[in-house]
C-alpha cells in the first residue's frame, strides 16, 4: 500500500469518526424542571376529557342544594340504567366517569352502614338498590375510570359542625374505598354554605375550613387504602379547581401552584387557580369542571337549554386545548338515564370533534429544527411528528428558544396547529409564535404563552405549505413530543 492510499484510508476514518459521534454517542437527557407530575397525573392529563354524574333527591325535587330534610322515599327513579351512562361516555370520547355519592344533603347513593339517609330507605329498588354500584360496575365494563364525590359539608347532619362528623365523613369515605375500588379520582367540594336542616336545629353553621376537616390525616387514611388516587379540592393535591364553573382554563395556564398560599375566600384566589404559577411548587394541575346544563342537577326546565355541540366544541377548545383536562357534567333525569337532549349534544360534539381533526397534515409533513440537542437524533424535530409521544424535539441546555418549521406535502388551508409539550420532565414554554409561509414571507398569525399538555391554537384559516412554531421563551430548554396540524 502506498503512502497515498495509507493517507487516504486514514482520512476517511478520522471523517467518518468525527460524523458518528453525535448520531451514536447518547446525548444526555435533559434534566427535569420541577416539579413533575406523578404517574397518576400524567395519566390524568392523557384522558382529557371526562365525566361527571350528579344524580340524587335533587333529580326528584327540582332543586340543586338540597337542604337536608328531603325524605328519601323522594328518590324514585324509573328505569336507572348505568350501561346507558357508560355506553353512551364511552362512545363520545369520555375516559372518566365521577359519580356525586353524597351531595350537600347528605343523601347517599349506596347503602351505607352509617346512615339510614340513603337508598336503602328509598323506594328505589325496595331499598335494595345501590347505585354507586350499579356506576361502578357499568364504567369497569366499558373501560371507564370511576370516581367519587363525597360532599364534606353535609346539611342533614345534627353533628355537623362537631369532631364526630368528620368520623362519620370518614367512615362513609372508608366504606367507599372499601366497597366500590377501583377509585381514581377522589372529588372533596369546597362548597361550604352555612344554613341548613342539621338535623332539626334548622340553623347556620360556618365552620373553620382551614382546620375544621383536618384533611391531612384523612388524605392519609384514603392513600393507605388507595396510594395513586388523585385528590381534587379548590387547591389539589393532585387536581386544582380552575377558578370558575365556565368551562374556561387561563390562556396562561401553569400546572404548578404552591399550595399553601392558598385558602378559602383569599382575594384573587380564582384567577391565581385559572393560570396557575409560573414558579408554583407543586404540580396540581387545573380540572375544568362544567355543566353540559345550566344547573348540575337535572331540571326538566333545562332541556332546552342544553349545550349545543357547538358549544362544547368552545369548550373544548377552552379548557383541553389549553393544556387542561374538562370534567364535562351530564345529570341522568327522573328516569335515572341520561335525557335525549343530552345524549344528542354528546353524539353531536363527538362528531364535530371528529371532524374537526379529522386529517392530521403533520403526519406526512417534513419538520425540521433550527437546532436540535447534541446534533443527536433522539431529540431531532422528527420526534415530533413520529405518533410516539414518548419521543421529543429538545435543544442543548440554556437553549431556551428554538424553531420547528413544519413542511406540508403540498398547500393546504389549515385553521388548527396543536403542540404538547413532554411534561414528564417538567412544564418549561413560558411563550411562542406560529407563523406561516404566505407571499413569499413569513407572517405571525398566532402569539401565545403556555403550552403544557396540550395547546390548540385555532387561527384564521389560510392556505399555506410551511408553518413555523417559534419558542420565544422558555424556563429551559424547550422539550416538544407532539405537533398537529389541521
Ligand atoms: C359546587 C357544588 O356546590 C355544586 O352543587 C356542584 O356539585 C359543583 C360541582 O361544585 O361547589
Amino acid at each position: 500500500m502506498n503512502v497515498r492510499k495509507l493517507l487516504s484510508i486514514v482520512g476517511t476514518l478520522l471523517f467518518v469518526a468525527a460524523a458518528l459521534p453525535a448520531q451514536i454517542k447518547r446525548v444526555p437527557p435533559p434534566a427535569p424542571v420541577y416539579p413533575v407530575p406523578t404517574v397518576s397525573q400524567l395519566a390524568w392529563a392523557d384522558m382529557e376529557t371526562n365525566a361527571f354524574i350528579h344524580f340524587n333527591i335533587n333529580t326528584f325535587t327540582n332543586k340543586e342544594w338540597g337542604y337536608g330534610n328531603e325524605s328519601p322515599s323522594l328518590f324514585r327513579p324509573t328505569s336507572v340504567n348505568t350501561s346507558q351512562w357508560a355506553k353512551t361516555l364511552k362512545e363520545t370520547g369520555f375516559k372518566e366517569m365521577i359519580l356525586t355519592c353524597k351531595h350537600h344533603d347528605g343523601f347517599c347513593l349506596w347503602p351505607s352502614k352509617f346512615t339510614n339517609r340513603s337508598v336503602k330507605a328509598s323506594p328505589y329498588k325496595n331499598g335494595n338498590g345501590d347505585i354507586v354500584k350499579e356506576a361502578r360496575d357499568a364504567a369497569l365494563k366499558y373501560g371507564l375510570q370511576f370516581g367519587v364525590y363525597l360532599s364534606p359539608w353535609d346539611r342533614s347532619r345534627a353533628d355537623y359542625g362537631t369532631p364526630a362528623y368528620i368520623t362519620y365523613y370518614r367512615n362513609q369515605l372508608t366504606e367507599l374505598f372499601h366497597n366500590y375500588g377501583p377509585i381514581f379520582e377522589m372529588w372533596f367540594d369546597g362548597a361550604n354554605g352555612g344554613d341548613g336542616y342539621y338535623g332539626g336545629a334548622n340553623d347556620k353553621r360556618e365552620i373553620d375550613r382551614t382546620t375544621y376537616y383536618d384533611w391531612p390525616k384523612t388524605l392519609k387514611l384514603v392513600q393507605k387504602m388507595a396510594p395513586h388516587v388523585l385528590f381534587f379540592s379548590d387547591a389539589g393535591p393532585g387536581v386544582r379547581w380552575v377558578g370558575n364553573e365556565e368551562g374556561i382554563a387561563g390562556e396562561t395556564n401553569w400546572n404548578t401552584v404552591t399550595a399553601d398560599t392558598l385558602y378559602p375566600g383569599k382575594a384573587g384566589m380564582e384567577h391565581y387557580l385559572n393560570s396557575g404559577d409560573i414558579s408554583g411548587k407543586q404540580w396540581i394541575p387545573a380540572e375544568v369542571d362544567v355543566s353540559i346544563r345550566p344547573g348540575w342537577f337535572y331540571h326538566a326546565n333545562e332541556d332546552s337549554l342544553v349545550k349545543t355541540p357547538e358549544k362544547l366544541l368552545g369548550i373544548y377548545l377552552t379548557s383541553v386545548g389549553r393544556g387542561s383536562t374538562l370534567l364535562l357534567n351530564i345529570p341522568p333525569d327522573t328516569t335515572g338515564q341520561f335525557n335525549s337532549h343530552d345524549v344528542s349534544a354528546l353524539y353531536g360534539f363527538k362528531s364535530l370533534l371528529d371532524k374537526t381533526f379529522a386529517h392530521n397534515l403533520a403526519a406526512t409533513a417534513t419538520v425540521t429544527a433550527d437546532s436540535y440537542r447534541g446534533h443527536s437524533n433522539l431529540y431531532a424535530a422528527a420526534n415530533v411528528n413520529d405518533g410516539n409521544k414518548e419521543t421529543y424535539w429538545a435543544t442543548d441546555d440554556h437553549e431556551n428558544t428554538g424553531a420547528l418549521t413544519i413542511e406540508l406535502r403540498k398547500k393546504s388551508r389549515i385553521q388548527y396547529v396543536i403542540v404538547q409539550e413532554y411534561i414528564r420532565l417538567g412544564q418549561r414554554v413560558k411563550s411562542f409564535t406560529i407563523a406561516v409561509w404566505k407571499d413569499d414571507a413569513w407572517q405571525t398569525v398566532a402569539a401565545a404563552t403556555t403550552i403544557g399538555h396540550k395547546r390548540i391554537i385555532k387561527i384564521d384559516p389560510v392556505t399555506t405549505k410551511k408553518i413555523r412554531i417559534n419558542i420565544t421563551d422558555s424556563k429551559a430548554c424547550p422539550l416538544i413530543s407532539n405537533v398537529e396540524i389541521y
